[in-house]
Order: structure tokens, then C-alpha cells, then sequence
């Protein structure tokens, strides 16, 4: 049977980039195999964020994946932080990846590009480092994640031929699973930008009432034109709506477009609305009952328990391949 682990860091409020590239997906996951999934708060605090804002994103997010259908008895559901064996791990690796790699990642470019340079944390470089970690302690076969993380498993797919070509056969060859449409949800106001949760401009949260749902679609930026047509290069917003929409309904990119051939642009955003509005609504109250009545409570309890046994087992491999005395 195989492997299979994902992780969101507790970063800021879930957007619906984060739902349709990994949230909506992982109902089917738990039916392929056996499911890691976790709430990455070591990863969040890769850049500032307050206490209270960490403690309240990690229950919306234990939260919405109960929420998106996955059943405690079939997955392991848990917090990075309740298993040190993450930090551990991340302690051996990180003199397995080199500093020129690990600086030409995209998402370090990106988000160090905006801070002053004193102010860049070692963590934030070191964060692939973390995330090979969470990767390779499960025995992953499969990572499910956005486009942005792809880079990452990459790296880690790397790390894993360094290792195994230095040690014998120590891990097991990850690689990322991602659909083809909906694995970079772009931002509502600027459709060259991925809707992110640290950049919230023209991001439709997950806790967003209906009527701002319904807002901030029918006020995407679009184009000048009248065709409802995917083109990324040309029609970035409609392209992104279409997506949007192909994603809620489970259809492909050109049966959406057949839906929507002749449709004004008006009307077209309305459906894209009242497509998201169908599928978010009976989600957001999933999730209140669960926040309600604390049901992710014992859930991570019990998923934690299950996670530490499984991440020592391979903890313990790597220490004894690389030369680390047992006492
Ligand atoms: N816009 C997106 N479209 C599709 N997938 C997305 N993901 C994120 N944004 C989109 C995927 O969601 C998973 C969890 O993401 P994460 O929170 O762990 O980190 P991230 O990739 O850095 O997501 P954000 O929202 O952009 O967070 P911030 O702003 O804090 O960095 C990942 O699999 C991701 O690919």
C-alpha cells in the first residue's frame, strides 16, 4: 500500500488556492493509501507571526481538514510540533543540501525578496530542509501539493539519491502529485499572482461569508474582450475563473468552456460565484460544527501518538546508517 503525506502551514487565513490544490483533493487520497497529514507550525514560523494568530490558524486548519471529508479512523492527522522527530531530522539533513541549492529556490527568492536582508531568518532559508524532513520520516510514495511546493520535492527527491548513493538504501523516493488544473489558483485582483494567504489581495478565504464570496468574484479583474476562453497569456482572469469553475464542478477546462460559449462576462462570474458558493457553504458548516464542539482535539491527540511511532522507526534508520552510537 502506499504513502501518502501533505502538510499546510498555519501561516494565515486557508484561501481557496489552498482548498482546491490540496484540501478538496485529499477525500480521494485516504482511499489510495496510507495518509500522513499534518498542520506545519514548525514551517510557520519561518517568518513572523504572533502567538495567538499560530495557536487560532492551527485549529482552522485541523478544523478544515475534517471539514473537507477525511475520516480520523483511515488517516493520521497531527501537528509537526507534537512529533520532534521533524526536528531532529531536520538537523541531520541539513548537512545533506548545500547552501547554493537551497538558494535558488523560488519560494525563498520570493518571500526574502520583500524583507529587509537583516531581518531574513535562517529558518526561512532552511525551510526545504524541514520539509524534505516531513517527507522522508513518513516513507512517502506521494506528496499531494500546489504547484509552488513542487520545487521542493524536487530538492527532496535529490537528497534522497545523495543519501542512498552515500549510505545504501536508506529512503524511499517521494515524488509530488498535483493536478494538472488547479495546482496555481491566481490571485482575483491580479491574475499573474497566486492567490497566497501571506499576500491576501484578491484572495477568497475559506471563513468568507457567502455574500463576499459572491463579491469578490463578480469583481475579478478580467479583460477587455467578450470571449469566455482559456488563455493564460492573454486572458489571465478569465483563465483562472474557468479553473475555478472546472475545479468545483470536477469537469475539464474545455467542458467549462463549452458551458460557458456565448455567456457575457456578468453572467459568467455569477456561476463562478454560485459554483463556489454550492461547494464552500455545506464546508464552512462542517467546519463550524467541528470547531464547535473541539472534535479535532482527540483526533490530533491520537494522530500524534501514531506519527511519533512511525517517524522514530525511520529516524532510527537514518541515525544508524549515517554512524550515530544507539545507547
Ligand atoms: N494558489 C494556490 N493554488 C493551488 N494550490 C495552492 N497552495 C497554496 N496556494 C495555492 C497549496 O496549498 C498547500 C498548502 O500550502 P502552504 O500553506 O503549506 O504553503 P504555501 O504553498 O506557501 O501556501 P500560501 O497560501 O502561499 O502560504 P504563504 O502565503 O504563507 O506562503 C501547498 O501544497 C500549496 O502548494
Amino acid at each position: 500500500m502506499k504513502t501518502i503525506l501533505t502538510g499546510i502551514k498555519p501561516t494565515g487565513k486557508l484561501t481557496l488556492g489552498n482548498y482546491i490544490g490540496v484540501l478538496k483533493r485529499l477525500k480521494d487520497f485516504q482511499n489510495q493509501g496510507e495518509c500522513y497529514i499534518f498542520i506545519a507550525d514548525l514551517h510557520a514560523l519561518t517568518l513572523p507571526i504572533e502567538p495567538s494568530e499560530l495557536n487560532e490558524n492551527s485549529i482552522d486548519i485541523a478544523c478544515f481538514y475534517l471539514a473537507a471529508g477525511l475520516d480520523p479512523n483511515k488517516i493520521t492527522l497531527f501537528l509537526q510540533s507534537s512529533v520532534s522527530a521533524h526536528a531532529e531530522m531536520a538537523i541531520i539533513l541539513q548537512n545533506y543540501l548545500y547552501m547554493g541549492e537551497l538558494s535558488r529556490m523560488t519560494q525563498f527568492k520570493d518571500k526574502s525578496s520583500k524583507m529587509n536582508k537583516n531581518s531574513i531568518g535562517l529558518g526561512l532559508f532552511a525551510y526545504p530542509v524541514l520539509m524534505a524532513g516531513d517527507i522522508l520520516l513518513y516513507d512517502a510514495d506521494e506528496v499531494p501539493v500546489g504547484e509552488d511546493q513542487i520545487q521542493h520535492v524536487e530538492l527532496t527527491r535529490d537528497l534522497v539519491k545523495r543519501i542512498n548513493n552515500r549510505y545504501g538504501d536508506v529512503f524511499k523516493m517521494p515524488s509530488a502529485k498535483f493536478n494538472k488544473v488547479g495546482a496555481r489558483i491566481m490571485s482575483l485582483s491580479d491574475p499573474s499572482k497566486k492567490m497566497s494567504k501571506s499576500d491576501p489581495k484578491g484572495d477568497i478565504f475559506l471563513k468568507d461569508d457567502v455574500k463576499t464570496i459572491r463579491k469578490k468574484i463578480m469583481s475579478a479583474v478580467t479583460d477587455s474582450g467578450c470571449e469566455i476562453k482559456y488563455d493564460e497569456e492573454n486572458k489571465p482572469g478569465i483563465s483562472n475563473l474557468l479553473t475555478i469553475y472546472a475545479c468545483m464542478k470536477n469537469i475539464s477546462i474545455e467542458e467549462a468552456e463549452k458551458v460557458f460559449n456565448g455567456y457575457r462576462y456578468g453572467d459568467f462570474k455569477k456561476c463562478v460565484a454560485d459554483a463556489v458558493i454550492e461547494e464552500i457553504e455545506p464546508f464552512q458548516q462542517r467546519y463550524i460544527e467541528i470547531k464547535e464542539n473541539k472534535l479535532y482535539e482527540d483526533v490530533l491527540r491520537q494522530g500524534a501518538l501514531k506519527a511519533n511511532k512511525k517517524s522514530q522507526e525511520v529516524l532510527n534508520r537514518i541515525k544508524e546508517k549515517i554512524g550515530l552510537l544507539k545507547a
